[in-house]
Parts: C-alpha cells; sequence; structure tokens
C-alpha cells in the first residue's frame, strides 16, 4: 500500500470512530509530544472525544504545545478522568500510537494486547525501524527525519487546513529530531514541510529559544566533563566519552533527573559530538539509575552507520542515530574506561 492511501485510510478510521486514544512512548521527547499534539487537534476537529497519554511526561519545555496539559501521564488517573474501568475498548473504539518502535515503548503492553483481543483497532505512525508488529494500520518510514514529518504528509495528503497550531507542533518535531535541521535525516521533504509551516505562521524563533537555546549551566558544565575525556580510537576512527552517576549527581546536585529530562540531555550531548572532525562515529556511555549503561551512537557526517553495532549490543534505533543499555557500571582501570557487569 502507498503511503498516500495509508494516510487516507488512516483519517478515514479516524472519522468512523467515535472515541480516541493517543499514545506515544515513555519519556517523551519533543517529537514524541509533538505528534500527539498534532493528533489530538486533527481528531478534535473531526468531533471526536480525545484522551492523550504518555507515561513520565515531565517536559515543562514544551508546555506551550497545544492541548499540552490534556496530555496525561497517570495511567490511573486518565481512567478515572474519562470514566472507565477495565479494557480500553470500554471507553475508546480507536487506538492512535505515535513515534514507538516497540510496543514496550508505549508503557502500557497489557492493556494493548487486551484491547487487540477485545477487537479493538490500533494506527500507528512512526519513523523508527520495526521492532513489534502490532497495529492494524502501520504507517512507519524509518527514512522520515520526525513522526511530525509523516504527520505533516498526512495533514497535506488529507487535505486538512494547516493552522498556526497544527504548524507549530510539526515544527517543533522536526526541529527537535533534527537537531535544527542539523542530522543528516534532515532532507528536502522535510525542509519543504518547515517552509510550509513558517508560510502558515509557525514561531520558529519562539520554539528554537525555547527549547533548543534553553541550555541551564549544568547541562553545559556536564558537555564540558563529557569533552575533557573525549578519547579517538585511532583504528576504527570511533570517539567516546563517559559520564558516571557520581558525575550526575556532583553536576546536576541530585542523584535522579527525571528520566525524561536525562534522556534528552544526553542525546543533545551525543548530537553535540557528533560535529566531531576526524570522527567516524561517536559513542557516549553513561551510568543510568538502574545498574544498566546506556550507550548513544551517532554517526559523523560522513562516518559509518552505528545501528548493527547498536542491535549487536541488543539495543536499536536509525542507521545514523542508535542506542543500547546493557547491565554494568562504568570503571577507570589505568587510562581507560570499562564497563564491569
Ligand atoms: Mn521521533
Amino acid at each position: 500500500m502507498s503511503i498516500q492511501s495509508k494516510l487516507i485510510q488512516a483519517y478515514e478510521m479516524m472519522a468512523a470512530a467515535s472515541s480516541v486514544l493517543i499514545i506515544a512512548h515513555l519519556r517523551p521527547d519533543g517529537d514524541a509530544l509533538s505528534s500527539v499534539a498534532a493528533l489530538r487537534l486533527v481528531v478534535k476537529d473531526l468531533g471526536k472525544q480525545t484522551a492523550c497519554y504518555c507515561q513520565q511526561k515531565n517536559q515543562q519545555l514544551f508546555d506551550y504545545l497545544p492541548g499540552f496539559q490534556e496530555i496525561e501521564s497517570d495511567w490511573d488517573y486518565l481512567k478515572s478522568k474519562y470514566e472507565f474501568e477495565g479494557n480500553i475498548i470500554d471507553k475508546f473504539d480507536l487506538v492512535i500510537v505515535a513515534d514507538c518502535g516497540a510496543l514496550t515503548r508505549t508503557a502500557l503492553v497489557q492493556e494493548i494486547t487486551d484491547y487487540k483481543q477485545a477487537g479493538g483497532k490500533i494506527i500507528e505512525f512512526d519513523h523508527h525501524p520495526r521492532i513489534d508488529e502490532y497495529a492494524d494500520l502501520e504507517i512507519r518510514y524509518p527514512d522520515l527525519s520526525s513522526t511530525a514529518e509523516l504527520i505533516y504528509q498526512f495533514i497535506i495528503v488529507n487535505k486538512i487546513f494547516l493552522s498556526r497550531e497544527l504548524a507549530d507542533c510539526v515544527l517543533t518535531g522536526i526541529l527537535m529530531d533534527t537537531g535544527n535541521f542539523l542530522y543528516p535525516s534532515a532532507s528536502n521533504e522535510t525542509l519543504k514541510a518547515v517552509a510550509a509551516t513558517l508560510a502558515a505562521g509557525a514561531h520558529y524563533s519562539k520554539i528554537v529559544s525555547y527549547t533548543l537555546q534553553n541550555k541551564d549551566m549544568a547541562v553545559v558544565k556536564m558537555w564540558g566533563l563529557a569533552l575533557e575525556r573525549l578519547k579517538i580510537n585511532s583504528r576504527y576512527q570511533m570517539a567516546t566519552s563517559v559520564i558516571t552517576r557520581a558525575d550526575i549527581k556532583n553536576i546536576l546536585g541530585q542523584d535522579a533527573l527525571d528520566t525524561a529530562s536525562e534522556s534528552d540531555l544526553f542525546s543533545g550531548l551525543s548530537g553535540f559530538l557528533s560535529n566531531l572532525a576526524g570522527a567516524k562515529a561517536i559513542l557516549l556511555l553513561y551510568e543510568e539509575e538502574d545498574g544498566y549503561v546506556k550507550g548513544s551512537l551517532r554517526s559523523t557526517p560522513n562516518g559509518f552507520m552505528v545501528d548493527k553495532l547498536a542491535r549487536t549490543l541488543g539495543g536499536g534505533g536509525h542507521k545514523r542515530a542508535s542506542g543500547f543499555s546493557i547491565p554494568g557500571h562504568l570503571e577507570k582501570i589505568g587510562n581507560n574506561w570499562q564497563i564491569i557487569n
């Protein structure tokens, strides 16, 4: 099925539904939140009841997005707010999942499995490589810069009016997932979508200053430490750096930053390091709160693809931006850092 037919079918499914639940991945990033906010506007405009859910949503940076306050992060609260107790199907006859390659990333595995068994329909909008197949209509295009870009295509194909609010959502998602058009995933189609959002009145400079330019002191200090420890492996031309849990505690003054900000903090840092001349790829290792070491991999512009390495280590992601998580901790032995299990 072509992308156009899938996007048209998705809109028809939304129009035929009476009540729609929209979900993005846990610890949502800017693209996930923007995609949920955009889909919420579209579904509401069709006159449907909508509820939105992202577990561990803790990103006040994006509170300018339309309907941001309506995105719930507590599943029990959402159930009481929308007055249902058992199966999702008791309340919603369509579930839309955005920006989630794996079902586990919805943080609703059991609920969605039960919903599907009861005959519930699911649409998925995503740009991550597939991990699980569970949607009735899967609209997955890993070559796209962001889920927001896919939603822009959905808007155009279905001749939905690109309001200023929708344009702000699309622009935010694209900006965040391309690091202000810096990453190679930003194609000419991406920039055409961006041009259309600007023509529709999207607030480019406001969005950039709220999000990308809003780095606090602790974040910059963390970057400083990672730069200081940067090393290049001469054989593979891979640059590596490490951040331990103790560093996080020292710099941030607290042991655990909320996980959402933490994943954003380190993906911003990996994106920044990927500009390093002379390296083919970068690997940033940091200790997570739960006894795991997370590896964040990025290709440099003329570097090698990193997705295979991530998958070999049990992770996944895009060709040029991927990651993995392995049990253990970081230890400095002599001049080198090692992951000790
Ligand atoms: Mn995304």
